[in-house]
């Protein structure tokens, strides 16, 4: 049984995508980052970087004590090489699975965070910061583009790297980002949209936050922004 410390973002997306789509059982354990949850000390204690997702393996491969980890990337690969689904051992195709996971890790990820908060989050509208987020996303999906024009996925078969890099296309209307402009992107998107461990895996996500992402409250931000060293010693009281 895995436990799967888990936020409905895209980011825990990545880890109930893969889950759903092997079978392995899981456990959610709900942690509601709005309400500062992520601040817990049990929950410091498997992700030091008080992040989602985060998970603990009470069945590692070899046996022994439960093996815990955070960052989405480190899961997915230990998951694909513990399943040995969704990566391959042929080295030319894992190389190009692995360098395109690390892309989404570096890239994707971090820029479309901060796009979502400087255009959707944030209250002050800087229009420097919306604009450079905003066109780096954009550069972003263009790259991805690129890669799909002659291949159904972004690296082999269907992988991890194609599910990390998913659920950071879904809210591409927030990231002020056409799909109309990107048809190999679009066409690799709905595929994988079409998939019903996909479908699964998103629909456990609203039925534990039927809330769409929009406006966070005034707690919210206080919890979720501006955090420094300092928060963790201050927040992990509870
Ligand atoms: N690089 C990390 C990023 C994780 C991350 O940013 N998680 C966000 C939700 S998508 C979070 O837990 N935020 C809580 C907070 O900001 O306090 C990963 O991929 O796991």
């Amino acid at each position: 049984m895995i436990d799967l410390h888990y936020w409905t973002t895209p980011n825990g997306h990545k880890i109930t995508i893969f889950l759903e789509e092997t079978g392995l059982p899981y456990k959610i354990i709900p942690v509601n980052i709005g309400k500062g949850e992520q601040f817990k000390r049990e929950f410091l204690a498997v992700s030091p970087n008080n992040r989602i997702p985060a998970i603990v393996d009470h069945d590692p491969p070899g046996g022994g004590t439960p093996i815990s980890l955070f960052e989405s990337g480190a899961i997915l690969l230990y998951l694909a090489d513990k399943t040995g689904k969704f990566i391959t051992r042929d080295p030319r195709i894992r190389a190009d699975v692995l360098q395109w996971l690390f892309w989404q890790m570096g890239n994707l990820g971090p820029m479309a965070g901060q796009n979502n908060h400087f255009s959707n989050y944030a209250v002050d509208k800087i229009p420097y910061a919306i604009d450079r987020y905003r066109n780096e996303v954009n550069r972003l999906y263009g790259v991805l583009d690129k890669r799909l024009a002659d291949r159904a996925f972004l690296a082999g078969d269907y992988s991890i790297a194609d599910m990390a890099s998913y659920p950071w296309i879904v809210p591409y209307e927030r990231q002020g980002q056409k799909l109309e402009d990107f048809p190999h992107l679009k066409r690799w998107f709905e595929a994988i949209r079409a998939r019903p461990a996909v479908v699964r895996a998103y629909d456990k996500a609203t039925a534990i936050n039927p809330n769409p992402p929009g406006i966070r409250t005034a707690e919210e931000r206080g919890i979720l922004f501006g955090q420094t060293a300092a928060s963790v010693e201050r927040m992990a009281t509870r």
